[in-house]
């Protein structure tokens, strides 16, 4: 049995990623967020405690993240897939006009929240000579866009985190893997523009999205790929979604 833990398995991708393998008979999950009735109801509908552990706690409360992971029920303790999922943007205004506290919290969960995660996860990983460590980065960490400011920043830390990772772990049988996703549809948005459903619909009006299903498949086959094979990154855009021109401020003439 293989078990899998994936931060943020509330909504949107990590409940898709958990969804997918709680079908396979191989693998055991653990799941975290800090909605407790979304994760009991998870963990009921994915195959009860005997298949699914869950885990309620705020990723930006280290003391929360590492007291936690230490006491694992011991069926669940070693972990072979580590998912560092759970992340939010919060505003698109720009950067003079942001709240300094969506900063901190954007910083706290995407950074510091991934950090906890994996810092306390890899020294097990690297005395079993095993394990794989898939991040969810972002395209934002690719193309900085108006308004991205600090989400985007983030976003590229887990990009060359990522890369340091794999410089740390050579030799170490342990893989690492940034996925990239573009405009996807789940409650980022509604998170984003805090609860203004009108504002989250039209990020995904007349364009077709990525689904959270398309980031589980992904998960799931780059899982499935050999033992000596690491894919380093992937960027995955909608096809409706491409990087623009770079702009021009133009003066009045
Ligand atoms: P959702 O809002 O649907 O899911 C976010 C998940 O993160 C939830 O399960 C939430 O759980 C968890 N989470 C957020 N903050 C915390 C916290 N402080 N402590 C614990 N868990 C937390 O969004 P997505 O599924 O879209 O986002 C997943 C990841 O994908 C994020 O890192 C996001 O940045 C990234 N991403 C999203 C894209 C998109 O367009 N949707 C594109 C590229 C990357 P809970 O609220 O229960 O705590
Ligand atoms: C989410 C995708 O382009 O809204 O990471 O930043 S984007």
């Amino acid at each position: 049995m293989k078990t899998i833990l994936i931060t943020g398995a509330t909504s949107g991708f990590g409940e898709a990623i958990a969804r997918l393998f709680a079908q396979n008979t191989d693998w055991q999950l653990v799941l975290t967020g800090r909605r407790q009735q979304r994760l009991d109801a998870l963990q009921d509908e994915l195959g009860g405690s005997s298949k699914v552990t869950t885990c309620c706690f705020d990723i930006t409360d280290r003391n929360a993240v590492e007291s936690t992971l230490d006491n694992l029920p011991s069926q669940f303790s070693d972990i072979d897939v580590l998912v560092n999922n759970a992340g939010l943007a919060l505003g698109l205004e720009p950067a003079d006009q942001t709240n300094l506290d969506d900063w901190e919290k954007m910083v706290d969960t995407n950074i510091k929240g991934l950090m906890y995660c994996t810092h306390k996860l890899l020294p097990k990983m690297r005395k079993r000579g095993q394990g794989y460590i898939i991040n969810i980065g972002s395209i934002a960490g690719n193309w900085p866009y108006p308004g991205g400011n600090v989400y985007c920043a983030s976003k590229a830390f887990v990009k060359q985190f990522s890369l340091a990772l794999r410089a740390d772990l050579l030799g170490s049988g342990i893989r690492v893997s940034n996925i990239e996703p573009g405009n996807a549809e789940t409650e980022f948005s509604n998170v984003r523009f805090k609860a203004n459903e009108q504002r989250a619909e039209k990020v995904y009006q007349g364009t077709v999205a990525l689904t959270a299903q398309d980031i589980a498949d992904t998960v799931w086959w780059l899982v499935n790929t050999p033992q000596h094979v690491n894919v380093t990154t992937m960027e995955i855009m909608p096809t409706e979604q491409a990087n623009g021109p770079l702009a021009i401020y133009r003066r009045d003439s």
